[in-house]
């Protein structure tokens, strides 16, 4: 399988929770290198653009709101088949549907509050990454 990158985000909720260490332990266990990093706290059209493929839902304003309530991390993940594995370890959108195990089952409150973001598909990773990344170091491991 190829390596990839994918773009993680640690949402307000889970930063707020103290977790991010315990979230990273995630990746890295299961082989995913963190090679970017940086906590911000979105602003408000950051998060509208970030989040734009969602904009006719119904659901958009709250997630806005929810994605700019607290200080985020996001880094980038490196490793085979990073896309898929992130997602994995992700869990379900809804963590009462995500698997025992899984990031949002184990750290997750609702389907608003979801604990973490990771990048859908390679198309999307690299739109994502760039996004919050273009122009700053990425570490090759
Ligand atoms: P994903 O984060 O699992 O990839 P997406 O469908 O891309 O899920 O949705 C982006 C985010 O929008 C979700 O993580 C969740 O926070 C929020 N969201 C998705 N569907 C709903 C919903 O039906 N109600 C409320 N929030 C939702």
């Amino acid at each position: 399988m190829a390596i990839e990158r994918t773009l993680s985000i640690i949402k307000p909720d889970a930063v707020a929770k103290n977790v991010i260490g315990k979230i990273y332990d995630r990746f890295e266990s299961a082989g995913l290198k963190v090679i970017a990093s940086r906590m911000a706290h979105l602003s408000q059209a950051e998060a509208e653009q970030f989040y734009a493929v969602h904009a006719a839902r119904p659901f958009f304003k709250d997630l806005v709101s929810f994605m700019i309530s607290g200080p985020v991390m996001i880094q980038v993940l490196e490793g085979e088949g990073a896309i898929a594995k992130n997602r994995d370890l992700m869990g379900a959108t809804d963590p009462k549907k995500a698997d025992a195990g899984t990031i949002r089952a184990d750290f997750a409150d609702s389907i608003d509050a979801n604990a973490v973001h990771g990048s859908d598909a390679p198309e999307t990773a690299a739109v994502e990454v760039a996004f919050f990344f273009a122009g700053m170091n990425v570490f090759n491991s």
